[in-house]
């Protein structure tokens, strides 16, 4: 048993037929702890970064665009890291199988995912499948301050004339 965290996100699909209770609901069999949680507006950048080791697949352009919104006009994913013994398999296990005709019927994805008419799998959640990959993922989609508690080693960068947006 380890202590792991994995990254999920409640993709497009999953926003847009208001299937997040649902879904954290049943995450919430897991007894994890929800260590991160932010709403995203995916950029295309980010679409490609999280999906590369599927740009050479017929279906990726299709799934960077699912998973920025513009399939279902919206253009937000929740992201949340899950934190505890096991984590990955535990998630992986109630998330179900990458296709979601072949996944258990009472797994997430196989009670609401569907194969679009241009073959892309809409399997509502993503979720890490190693711990090599979770740590990669949450890097991307988290900034350490975004995290509570020290997940991984970080740095202190000193920014100097950096401009961000404020409230008015
Ligand atoms: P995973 O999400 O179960 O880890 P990956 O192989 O990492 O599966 O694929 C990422 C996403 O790409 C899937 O969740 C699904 O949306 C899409 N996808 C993967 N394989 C296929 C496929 O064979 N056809 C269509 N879409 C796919
Ligand atoms: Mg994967």
């Amino acid at each position: 048993m380890a202590l792991e965290q994995t990254l999920v996100l409640v993709k497009p699909d999953g926003l847009v037929k208001s299937l997040t209770g649902n879904i954290l609901s049943r995450l919430s069999e897991t007894k994890l702890v929800i260590i991160a949680s932010k709403v995203v507006r995916v950029s295309e950048h980010l679409a490609k970064q999280h999906y590369k080791h599927l740009s050479d697949k017929p279906f990726f352009d299709e799934l960077v665009k699912y998973i920025m919104g513009d399939v279902h006009k919206t253009h937000r994913v929740l992201a949340l890291v899950y934190q505890g013994e096991d984590a990955i398999a535990k998630v992986r296990d109630i998330v179900g199988d990458t296709n979601p005709e072949k996944a258990n019927p009472v797994s997430i994805r196989g009670a609401y995912g569907r194969i679009t008419t241009t073959g892309v799998f809409e399997n509502v959640v993503h979720a890490s499948s190693s711990t090599e990959d979770a740590e990669q993922e949450i890097k991307l989609w988290f900034k350490p301050e975004e995290v509570v508690g020290d997940i991984y080693p970080t740095r202190t960068v000193v920014r100097e004339k950096v401009s961000e947006k404020d409230w008015a």
